[in-house]
């Protein structure tokens, strides 16, 4: 434990259409997740976000159980349907006062607010202009952004610009598994280089206005593993490394998108891009779940993601419980892309959680789950990568996107009939774990 240091910030997070609710409440407009949720056969058991955690209203009690938890940070997301319903020109005061009164009560217990600005949900009407195909976005996000930052000002110092722009390419643009739900190569690429101008123009618009602010972005890191060893096995392997790794790494820490996208990019780039996107962040959110395993296919990029190989354990998504592939990611962080400061902005896992007959719940999993990753992260402060907070995910039962309310990744259990909270084993693992740390510091 010795390589934590006392500053090294301990918190939680979760994301807006995951855990508030309130979807037709305080003037917010429909985003593309209570579009998506609509189509019949998209979203296990046809849930969705209407009511979610009710944290809009429940955000009191929910700040009061993360003071008992000890951390000193929490990282939420704003909604940017709740901010500006038609997406871009006039602002919702309703919608910012629930972010103010959050922010508020988080001052008030000592709890640093850590503001995610994207994190998945989109006004609809901004998809009906093309949404992340569409260049304006970088426009439409930076005049969002202006909003949020002078409203937040005074009280958010830590900003997050994009929630893992990888898996909005991936699955909202490539398998159609998130909102949007298209299914094209192109849309993937344009998703993805309209994403990286936006991480890359709003951290300059924000740190030009607002120079103290500390501003970064979070990314999904996987390890990628090929299961076959055939020419086509490997080309997936750099395939999907870059879908997923490489074409936000590379542009932005090494100012070219990676050889293997590279011409199919320089279709869609304008002069100067790659100016715009290789930004000095003043940190990298990583999060972090599970390796992938992939294999050469003949669809569109000639790559598919496949289960993991027989008799690997795997959390309750049926994502390989691998703990050392989470050094493997943040070692590959300092090897490759110059050491930045790190913040885990999100690791944790789904478990199968039922309440005990003692009205507990004993998710051992998840502890174990928990001590390991943790130790792979210690360890890799260790080797010199320059990590400074961890942010588990995620604090509450939530809306798992595609799985619904099937998946719980909590540290605390919500009764989705009761809106009762239940603290898990893991939130009093985490609890005396983070007071550990601080009594040896
Ligand atoms: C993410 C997602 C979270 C998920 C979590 C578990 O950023 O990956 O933002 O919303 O709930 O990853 O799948």
């Amino acid at each position: 434990m010795k390589t934590i240091d006392k500053n090294f910030l301990w918190g939680v997070a979760t994301s807006s259409y995951q855990i508030e609710g309130a979807a037709k409440e305080g003037g917010r407009s429909e985003s593309i997740w209570d579009n998506f949720c609509k189509i019949p056969g998209k979203i296990a058991n046809n849930d969705n976000g209407d009511i979610a955690c009710d944290h809009y209203h429940k955000y009191k009690d929910d700040v009061s159980l993360m003071k008992n938890l000890g951390v000193k940070a929490y990282r939420f997301s704003v909604s940017w349907p709740r901010i500006i319903p038609e997406g871009v020109g006039e602002s919702n005061q309703e919608g910012i006062q629930f972010y103010i009164d959050l922010i508020d009560e988080l001052l008030k217990n000592d709890i640093e607010p850590w503001a995610t600005l994207y994190h998945w949900d989109l006004p609809h009407v901004l998809q009906e202009k093309g949404g992340w195909q569409n260049r304006d976005i970088v426009k439409w996000f930076e005049a969002y952004a202006d909003v949020v930052v002078n409203a937040f000002k005074g009280r958010v110092k830590n900003f997050i610009i994009l929630n893992e722009p990888s898996v909005v390419a991936y699955q909202g643009h490539f398998d159609g598994t998130h909102a949007p739900g298209i299914m094209s190569k192109d849309a993937t690429l344009k998703a993805t280089h309209h994403q990286n101008l936006v991480i890359g123009n709003t951290f300059s618009f924000i740190k030009e206005h607002w120079p103290d602010l500390n501003v970064g972005s979070s990314y999904t890191l996987f390890p990628v593993y090929s299961i076959g060893k055939t020419e086509e096995d490997i080309r997936a392997r750099e395939t999907i490394d870059a879908l997923w790794n490489k074409n936000f790494f590379d542009p932005l820490f090494l100012k070219k998108y990676p050889d293997i996208f590279e011409r199919e990019f320089e279709e869609i780039m304008q002069d100067g891009d790659l100016d715009i996107i290789a930004q000095p962040l003043d940190f990298i959110g990583v999060q972090h779940y599970a390796p992938m395993y992939v294999k050469g296919c003949d669809n569109e990029i000639e790559a598919t993601l496949v289960a993991p190989p027989e008799n690997s354990p795997v959390t309750d998504m049926g994502w390989p419980y691998s703990p050392e592939a989470f050094h493997e990611c943040l070692v590959g962080m300092k090897e490759n892309y110059k050491n930045p400061k790190i913040y885990i902005t999100e690791n944790g896992a789904a478990y199968k959680d039922k309440i005990s007959e003692d009205g507990l719940i004993h998710d051992a999993d998840r502890v174990r789950y928990y001590k390991e990753y943790l130790s792979q992260v210690m360890r890799a402060m260790k080797d010199g990568v320059n990590i400074r907070g961890y942010f588990a995910w995620s604090f509450l039962d939530n809306f798992e996107w595609a799985w619904g309310y099937d998946k719980r990744f909590g540290l605390v259990y919500v009764d989705f009939e009761t809106q009762e909270r239940v603290p898990k084993d893991a939130y009093y693992w985490y609890k005396d774990f983070i007071t550990k740390i601080n009594e040896t510091n």
